[in-house]
């Protein structure tokens, strides 16, 4: 018998994935690769299976944590012999935002005044102290100088605030600025009680860990003779994302590596202003960019955190309510319940990150659409003649796997499309791979798992490929790293109908594929009508990447691939 910890697989991205379900309960048995939870990214929906077999003794996760790869769902009691495996819970490379259960709530880094949160970060904060602010020694020099204090592997960060005016009378702890990384933010506390004489940094400045801030006249000799290790914990400008009575118990080993190691990332969460509330760096960050004052925005996290999803919500409230934002008029709110029963259905979080996407794009995005009908007489009978091959092969033979190599030895062709534009606005990234998404109709929502390097692939590998990524689709399984990297897309509708229809651009792609329903149609052949199968395809594409001349020469040469398949297709 062995305890094993089952952790968040690779997942395909440094972003937290939040925990939408937990399939699993204490005492439950579980089977290896058995869903124990589904995680959602803004992209994804994935069920997380069990790497290893037997009882579950606790599950560390709840609703709503954000995790990464590496963090520890739960712990098993298998039947196998002690595995080495449990001894460590990892630190992955960029711990997100672990739950309240997750073992190891420690800072991103933490400054050397920052005060323990709890015994297990107690070790860590001590060790730290040589390296606090040192206080000039004798009574009669009375001024202080303040570094940037230990802020781990940080590097250059950011001041963000400055919290205190030069003659500002200030108290020991009390903050003077704030820092705040990629990872995290982090308040500088006062060393001592006293007036800030100079103040040697200003906002959006960068600061490394020992760089001189700030100097203080310390209030009477007391606090120039006073060593800052001596005086009590400052103010903590990190806080967990939990009190530490409601997290668990650390055990011995993971005690040993907070008091060595770099700590695990932890939620990276500031206090608000109001001492209820919290906000990450990131977040901070968004609302820093939105102009949004935090203070006017309803935390929706747990404990009160504020998520981006406030952030952005309250954008769009504000959008919605006072018509303002790029002039768009604002569409009024209907009360439908007037008009008969209505029932108000929660939007899944694909549902609800498709819309943002959409809105991005149709709102960022010049589109424009190309149409053209491709004959693909000669192509459906040489597929058709293929069905029995392909269910020997045991893959299902559409005429997608025919439009995607098609689209790629297009995008060869004409590379126009196989580029995105940098944001700098002065430059274009021009692809030299070329991997293509398609759009799949799965029950959470729409999906768009991406196929890479088509171009190399044969028409049977890419048949294969597509009912694998649609089933992962639906079925929920797919990785964030399953739908990136896309240069082009493809919406087929033709299984279900349609003669065209005009796509969103799935930036910062700037070309997608409308296919439709092929329709048999009379075609005139010189002497007369005869029946020939034509597929309606529209090119909607991004013109300020591409011109129109580009679009009429890539579609252009697309219909002619299709219309004439045997100078590219190898089915061996
Ligand atoms: N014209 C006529 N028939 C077509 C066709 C077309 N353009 N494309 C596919 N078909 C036929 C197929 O040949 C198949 O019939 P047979 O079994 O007789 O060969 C049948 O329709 C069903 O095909 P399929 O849907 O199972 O497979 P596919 O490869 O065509 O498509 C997938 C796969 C995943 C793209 C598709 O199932 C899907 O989800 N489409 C929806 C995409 C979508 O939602 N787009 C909108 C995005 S923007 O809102």
């Amino acid at each position: 018998m062995s305890k094993q910890t089952v952790k968040v697989p690779d997942i395909g991205t440094d972003q937290a994935a939040e925990v939408a379900e937990v399939l699993v309960s204490e005492g439950d048995s579980v089977e290896v690769e058995q869903s124990i939870i589904v995680l959602e990214t803004d992209k994804a929906s994935v069920e997380v299976p069990s790497s290893h077999a037997g009882k579950v003794i606790s599950v560390l996760v709840k609703e709503g944590d954000q995790l990464k790869t590496g963090a520890a769902i739960m712990e098993v009691q298998t039947e196998a012999e002690d595995e080495a495996a449990d001894e460590e819970v990892p630190v992955p490379a960029e711990q997100g935002e672990p739950s309240a259960g997750a073992k190891e709530p420690t800072a991103d880094y933490e400054g050397p005044t920052a005060a323990p949160r709890d015994e297990d970060t107690r070790e860590e904060s001590e060790r730290k102290e040589s390296k606090r602010p040192e206080a000039q020694p004798t009574e009669e020099a009375k001024e202080i100088n303040v570094p940037v204090p230990d802020i781990g592997d940080a590097g250059d960060v950011e001041v963000i605030e400055i919290s205190v005016s030069v003659d500002d009378e200030v108290e020991e702890g009390d903050t003077l600025l704030v820092l705040e990384s990629d990872k995290a933010s982090m308040e500088i506390p006062s060393p001592a009680s006293g007036k800030v004489t100079k103040l040697l940094v200003g906002e959006g400045d960068k600061v490394k860990q020992g760089q001189q801030i700030a100097v203080l006249q310390s209030a009477g000799g007391k606090a120039a003779g006073k060593a800052p290790e001596e005086k009590p914990e400052a103010k903590r400008t990190e806080r967990p994302v939990s009190p530490p009575e409601q997290r668990p118990t650390t055990t011995p080993v993971q005690q040993t590596r907070s008091a060595t190691q770099a700590p695990a990332q932890l939620p990276p969460a500031v206090e608000a202003g109001d001492g209820s509330i919290y906000a990450g760096p990131a977040v901070r960050k968004l609302a820093r960019q939105l102009g949004v004052d935090l203070s006017k925005v309803k935390p929706s996290g747990p404990r009160n955190r504020y998520t981006k999803e406030d952030v952005r919500s309250y954008v769009k409230d504000v959008i919605a309510r006072g018509g303002t934002g790029a002039g768009i008029p604002q569409v009024p709110a209907v009360d439908f319940a007037k008009f008969g029963e209505i029932k108000r259905v929660k939007m899944s979080k694909i549902k609800r990150s498709t819309a943002a996407n959409m809105h991005r794009a149709w709102l960022n995005v010049p589109h424009v659409t190309q149409f053209d009908d491709a004959d693909i007489t000669a192509l459906e009978s040489f597929r058709k003649e293929k069905k029995a091959e392909a269910e020997k092969r045991g893959v299902k033979l559409t005429p997608l796997p025919f439009i995607l190599k098609a689209c790629a030895l297009t995008l060869k062709a004409e590379p126009s499309f196989n580029v995105s534009l940098d944001p700098d606005g002065e430059h274009m990234i021009e692809k030299q791979y070329i991997h293509i998404g398609m759009a799949v109709d799965a029950p959470g929502g729409l999906m768009v798992p991406v196929i890479r390097d088509v171009d190399q692939k044969d028409i049977w590998q890419l048949a294969e490929e597509t009912v694998a990524l649609a089933t992962k689709a639906r079925d929920g399984k797919l990785l964030p790293k399953d739908m990136q990297g896309g240069c082009f897309s493809i919406s087929s509708l033709g299984a279900i109908g349609g003669q065209g229809f005009t796509p969103v651009v799935n930036t910062p792609e700037v070309g997608i594929l409308g296919v439709s329903k092929a329709a048999i149609k009379p075609f005139w052949d010189g002497e007369a009508f005869v029946p020939h199968t034509f597929l309606p395809l529209s090119l909607s594409y991004d013109h300020r990447a591409v011109n129109g001349a580009d679009a009429g020469r890539f579609l252009t040469h697309l219909v002619g691939l299709l219309s004439d398949y045997r100078e590219w297709v190898d089915l061996g």
